[in-house]
């Protein structure tokens, strides 16, 4: 069982939503929004986002307010305090003036989230009571609570295993109650979380009936920001506002942050502690991958101990990421080895991780294990002795094994002499290490405390990829999926970029992955790769590359908030689906309101697909600038081929894109077969995908009926346009949105908007100098303007003006307006005084992934 409760509220929640939502969505495009003011219950004006979604304002729906005060009366968690989490850093205390505070036990966390929940939400205390109150929240175990005991009956939670939950409501001994209860003091938090959820967004009482249970064991973040900053408050990128890094956890800060290094706890760490127990998320690597062996000396230990102790009563354990050369560094001295004594075979080799891990155990003894980027990208490992990545990632699991943690070894690997086409060199690596037969008989050398960590798709995290080849390949090895929420390459902390429908796309993609005897199986997509389902792998893993930061709201960029989250549902439960799970953090996030609820969302769940339309359309790579991975350099070429933009778009006077079929690259035959011939043959490839797999003519008729050449162009201008129709939808909410966070997003909306016509701009210039065609004038919104009774067409949609030459005498007044597709809206927004002169006209509508809108400037000249 798994989330059906859950599910089932949320599609009939959906199913509401979805009535309305087409209505609204024209509503907002179209200019007309409900003109009532800021209500009781808004946020205050300058509120920052750092509560990211745990915030608890007091319902404004009188009557829903009423009947949650009379259901809701105490707070009772029997033995709160009994089962305290292990603490290693004596006199752990919180940097001076924090709002947070520290719990010694997962109970205590529960208690004080609805003490404060339940508080703001009910606007007034609700007190934390003993015995069998009316009308109580009752949390805990059938081992911390005997009211538990009593009103759960054992065989209600013997399937909810260790992290999952139930929660009911109840009435018994005339005595009316909601149960929160699960098999573990962390599964009775992540309850209460789940039921806070509901009544952040409003959901009635009655009938009260939940249950969930994760799909996937391991929920981890990995922590890149110590290195890359995409979320911290340090849009300079020079590093360091007031001596900090823009990084979440300080560690190292000088100036006048140094005071506030680990071991002081500050409140965002907390934060996001409550944050990541309050989707369940159970583990964090926190350091980059390219692995600073300082993570792993004794002073940082130190630091980390006390990290642990504080995330831990919210059940998040620690990991780091290492190098697998750190025994060479000098740190270390005088417990170094040399570069030959890296061999993953050697007692020396494992016996200094075995050292390694243990001291890290005796600080955190629920230390997870180790996250291992080797031979990728310049970073040392097993190959630089003549070993593969099954001795080394085996040489690492053996020497933690005994100490019970894993190693979680990365497949993004690409080393040039494996093949010329990047993409297949993982599976090249991997595959046959997976299928070796072992000297047991068994198959696959990989260690069972091992899990081959890969990214969704092939590349690199790009806004489109297929789905990695490796997702149900490695049947015989564990294997954890790694997502990124961090954007790196999907607009940093600038662009309204929502990931929930990218991350839907893969893991409810169909790996069409057959059995031994070529037959399909039952459950094959990429979700179920990834629980174990599909091949019988009773560990399961998912990773996400997080976005915290140290700016006030923790992302950057308030709608990054959403990603985190929208990670975390999905983690727990990867069949959710991306819309949903939007609209419960703009519930969570912004607001109840209809219409405010409606909009966000449209705006949400464009976004994503439109970034792919004005970055990287119709499945062409990867065309960042090599320097920050933000904007575009369609022409670049650098040293290494597999870096460069120019080897991924391959643009030449015939076409664009990279031939993997097996008459190109054969990158398609790592596919299972009825993806492989998919994929291979141009007439059957996803269009989304075309580019991706095939080097495709400029003149190729698309499935619009437009040559490729043709809808090309219009891709990255209709991406645009849906950014242009973004900044308009947020400009709608002015009134009910509270001031500092509408001001924030707006001025981001404002240069996303400019940033997405520079991709626009510079890669259509670039190809056209191989296609040598026209930009195409006649695409979705295009127009014709009547003025002095000449109808004049011919617009470029992608450009910021057009000059119209009017003949002397003709009056600089536009009398119609006639738009190439008819259901598109027109607007007059302002015309000409005179010659030379200046007119707008404002044309909406809807394109396949949401609404679009351009605003045509005419310059009227004689
Ligand atoms: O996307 C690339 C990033 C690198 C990163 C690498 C990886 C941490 O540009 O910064 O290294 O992926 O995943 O290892």
């Amino acid at each position: 069982m798994s989330s059906s409760d859950e599910n089932e509220q949320s599609r009939l929640r959906r199913r509401s939503f979805l009535i309305g939502s087409g209505a609204a969505v024209a509503t907002s495009v179209f200019g007309a929004v409900p003109a009532r003011a800021t209500s009781p219950g808004a946020f205050p004006a300058d509120y920052d986002g750092s509560d990211l979604w745990l915030r608890y304002e007091q319902v404004a729906d009188p009557g829903l307010l009423a009947r949650y005060r009379a259901a809701l009366g105490a707070i009772v968690v029997e033995n709160a305090g009994r089962t305290k989490v292990h603490r290693h850093t004596a006199n752990l205390s919180m940097a001076p003036g924090s709002r947070e505070h520290l719990v010694e036990s997962t109970l205590e966390a529960a208690r004080d989230e609805l003490v404060r929940g339940l508080g703001g939400l009910l606007g007034r205390p609700v007190p934390v009571q003993g015995g069998f109150p009316d009308r109580a929240v009752i949390v805990g175990t059938p081992d911390s609570s005997p009211l538990v005991r009593m009103l759960v009956p054992a065989r209600d939670l013997a399937p909810l295993g260790d992290d999952g939950y139930l929660v009911r409501a109840l009435s018994r001994g005339g005595h009316r109650s909601i149960v929160i209860a699960g098999n573990t003091d962390l599964a009775a938090l992540y309850g209460t979380f789940a039921f806070l959820r509901r009544l952040q967004a409003q959901q009635p009482l009655t009938d009260l009936k939940l249950s969930s249970v994760p799909r996937i064991n391991h929920r981890y973040l990995n922590y890149w920001e110590t290195e890359r900053l995409y979320a911290g408050n340090n849009p300079a990128g020079t590093g360091g506002l007031d001596g900090e890094n823009g990084a979440i956890f300080d560690f190292t800060a000088t100036g006048a942050s140094a005071a506030l290094n680990l071991p002081v706890i500050l409140d965002r760490y907390l934060v996001a502690a409550r944050a990541m127990a309050s989707v369940g998320i159970n583990g964090i690597t926190i350091n980059n991958v390219n692995a600073n062996s300082f993570y792993v000396t004794p002073a940082a230990i130190e630091q980390e101990a006390a990290l642990a102790d504080a995330l831990r009563p919210y059940g998040i354990k620690l990991a780091v990421s290492i190098n697998y050369a750190a025994p060479t560094d000098a740190r270390f001295a005088p417990d170094t080895l040399t570069r030959e004594e890296l061999d993953p075979y050697s007692a020396k080799f494992r016996d200094w991780w075995t050292r390694r891990a243990r001291q890290l155990q005796a600080a955190i003894p629920d230390f997870l294990g180790f996250t291992v980027k080797a031979n990728s990208e310049g970073q040392p490992g097993p190959q630089d002795l003549g070993y593969d990545h099954g001795d080394g990632a085996n040489g690492m699991a053996a020497a933690v094994a005994p100490l019970g943690m894993r190693i979680f070894w990365r497949t993004f690997v690409y080393n040039a002499e494996v093949d010329a086409d990047r993409l297949k060199r993982a599976y090249l690596e991997f595959g046959p290490i997976d299928e070796e037969r072992q000297p047991d008989s068994t198959i696959g050398r990989f260690a069972k405390n091992v899990f081959l960590q890969t990214k969704n798709g092939p590349l690199d995290y790009q806004a489109r990829e297929p789905a990695n080849p490796l997702f149900g390949r490695m049947e015989h090895t564990n294997q954890a999926i790694e997502l990124q929420i961090t954007q790196e390459y999907t607009g940093q902390n600038t662009m309204l970029c929502y990931l929930g429908p990218l991350w839907e796309e893969v893991l409810k993609s169909d790996t069409y992955a057959t059995d031994a005897h070529g037959k399909l199986l039952d459950k094959r997509l990429v979700g179920h790769v990834v629980d174990g389902t599909a091949q019988g792998h009773p560990d399961s893993a998912i990773v996400g590359v997080a976005n915290f930061g140290n700016a006030d709201n923790l992302t950057g960029h308030h709608f990054a908030q959403a990603n985190l989250y929208a990670f975390g549902r999905l983690a727990w439960d990867w069949t959710l689906d991306a819309r949903g799970i939007a609209e419960d953090w703009v519930r969570l996030t912004w607001s109840n309101r209809d219409f405010v609820v409606r909009t966000i969302v449209a705006m949400m769940m464009g976004s994503r697909e439109a970034l792919v339309s004005y970055q990287t359309p119709l499945g062409v790579a990867h065309q960042f600038r090599s320097s920050d991975h933000y904007g575009p350099n369609p022409a670049e070429r650098l040293a290494r081929d597999d870096w460069s933009p120019v080897y991924y778009n391959k643009a030449d006077t015939a076409g664009l894109g990279y031939d993997r079929s097996p008459t190109g690259s054969g990158f398609t035959a790592q596919y299972f077969p009825v993806l492989a011939a998919r994929y291979a043959d141009i007439d059957t490839v996803p269009e989304n995908l075309l580019m991706w797999f095939h080097h495709v003519p400029w003149d190729r008729r698309l499935r619009s009926g437009r040559i490729f050449w043709d809808e090309l162009v219009y891709r990255y201008q209709t991406g645009v346009h849906y950014v242009s129709w973004l900044r308009r939808a947020w400009d709608s909410l002015e009134r009910h949105v509270d001031a500092r966070r509408f001001a924030e997003v707006k001025a981001k909306l404002a240069a996303h908007e400019a940033d997405a016509g520079t991709w626009r701009d510079t890669c259509v210039g670039y190809w056209q100098q191989f296609s040598g065609r026209a930009i195409p004038t006649d695409g979705p919104l295009s127009i014709k303007i009547v003025v002095g009774g000449r109808a004049i067409g011919g617009f470029d949609a992608g450009a910021a003006s057009s000059t119209v030459p009017l003949a002397a005498g003709t009056p600089a007044r536009i009398t119609k307006v006639i738009p190439s597709d008819p259901s598109v809206r027109c607007e007059v927004l302002s015309q000409a005084d005179g010659v030379p002169g200046r007119a707008v006209v404002r044309v909406t509508g809807m394109s396949f992934f949401g609404p679009i809108l351009k605003d045509y400037v005419f310059e009227f000249t004689r």
